[in-house]
């Protein structure tokens, strides 16, 4: 029996698996309703959703306000292109840039695009207002980033997954580690025109750089006139237990990527947040998108800077993100090796020999919990943040039973 119109579990896995790319390896879980912290799938089992499609679920799946925003502006105008102006664009910029404390914003639609046009801007504004000469414009990365995965952004991966075979690449990128202040600061000359970070790596397996660092990279680029860009299209929105991952360290970036939950998980809805002093350096016709700003997104971002405005999201994180470091803390030695958490998000280190990442994730999904695992035997933990402290507590148990499982019997590697 399957819920609703959608085919069945097992014809939709054979559909997927004969007609898409197979650029995905997913767990065998199909998804049919979701609601809240909960994803059911057509034959009725309900599963926790620990991954909130990679933090754009933030506010929960099916999140009233949020449909409702959609639901109305479907019936009102949904997209003309920038050609003309739209009553629900404005009012959303004005709204996402005094939430960033800032003063202009660039819409834009996924989050490697926001990547794409804060790297175009960082080096319009270089040759344009620093005086660097044309062509020569250098950004500095960390190793172990993940922007997106257009071919720029993979040619500065560190990653070989995400870049071989995908070659040539553009030019104008060092990398360095990850943390490291002293070698960022040995990178930074005089054409070097932003660094640009992720807060905390999160497909790097959520390492959080240590005390200071941010800090670090704010003074030695304000030091310098370099844009520091901070890209929180994972790390963003709340789900840190702050607005913006930089606010817990307090430090302000030139500009914030921001995506993912931007889109309130009902569309893509990406942006470029920054002052006009930079943001100011695009003329008419320089840059652009054609769904970039239309009023759908305007109508659902405005609804997500709304819901963030009330802080209650972020109290949500800190709150519940404590008593889930707790209990994944006294999982180390019991087949977790390491936590990683700031706010509701976590990346736990396995015991290797107990499996990999992967293998836990599919003992999890057969206990009603859907995690995804990073690299090796690191898996990631990042609900909605609308979760439940009980269903919280039910994916924790869940693990402790996985791994005491696996610690019985050894997952076959
Ligand atoms: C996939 C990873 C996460 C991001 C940061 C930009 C983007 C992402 C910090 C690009 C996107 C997604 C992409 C998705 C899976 C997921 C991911 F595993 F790929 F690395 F979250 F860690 N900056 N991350 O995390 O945004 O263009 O996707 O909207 O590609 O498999 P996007």
């Amino acid at each position: 029996m399957t819920l609703g119109t959608g085919v069945g579990s097992d014809e939709a896995i054979a559909l997927a698996e004969e007609f898409g790319a197979h650029n995905y390896h997913p767990l065998p879980v199909v998804a049919a309703t979701a609601e809240g912290a909960w994803v059911t799938d057509p034959e009725g089992n309900r599963y926790l959703d620990c991954l909130a499609a990679y933090s754009a679920v933030n506010f929960g799946h099916g999140h009233p306000v949020l449909l409702a925003a959609a639901r109305d502006q479907l019936d009102r105008v949904t997209l003309t292109s920038r050609a003309f102006h739209n009553d629900r664009l404005g009012p959303f910029l004005e709204a996402l840039a005094k939430l960033a404390r800032k003063e202009m914003v660039l819409p834009m639609n996924t989050g490697a695009e926001a990547v794409e046009s804060g790297i175009k801007i960082a080096r319009a504004w270089g040759y344009r207002v620093k005086g660097v000469p044309d062509g020569r414009a250098k950004i500095i990365v960390a190793d172990g980033n993940f922007h997106g995965r257009t071919t720029t952004i993979v040619g500065f991966s560190s990653d070989p997954q995400a870049r071989d075979g995908f070659g040539p690449f553009t030019p104008g990128f060092v990398s360095v580690p990850y943390g490291d202040a002293a070698a960022l600061e040995a990178a930074l000359d005089d054409d070097t025109v932003a660094v640009l970070l992720e807060p905390i790596q999160g497909e790097a397996g959520v390492i959080v750089p240590p005390p200071g660092y941010l800090a670090e990279v704010r003074r030695m680029t304000a030091e310098r006139n370099i844009l520091f860009i901070a890209d929180e299209i994972q790390s963003g929105l709340g789900r840190t237990g702050a607005t913006f991952q930089c606010d817990n360290d307090d430090v302000i970036p030139d500009l914030y990527l921001l995506g993912k939950a931007l889109g309130g998980g009902i569309l893509p809805v990406s942006a470029v947040v920054g002052n006009r002093d930079v943001l100011g350096v695009l003329h008419p016709g320089e840059h652009g998108s054609t769904f970039g700003g239309n009023p759908l997104a305007a109508a659902v971002g405005l609804a997500v800077v709304d819901l963030l405005e009330t802080g209650e999201y972020q109290a949500r994180a800190r709150d519940l993100g404590e008593h889930l470091r707790e209990r994944l803390l006294a999982l180390v030695g019991h087949g977790v090796v390491a936590v990683r958490s700031v706010g509701l998000w976590a990346g736990v280190d396995i015991d290797p020999t107990l499996g990999s990442g992967r293998e836990v994730c599919e003992r999890l999904m057969a206990r009603g919990v859907l995690a995804k695992d990073t690299h090796g035997s690191t898996i990631r933990l990042a609900p909605p943040l609308v979760v439940e402290r009980a269903d919280l507590d039910l994916a924790v148990d869940a693990l402790a039973a996985v791994l005491d499982e696996l610690r019985a019997s050894p997952a076959k590697h």
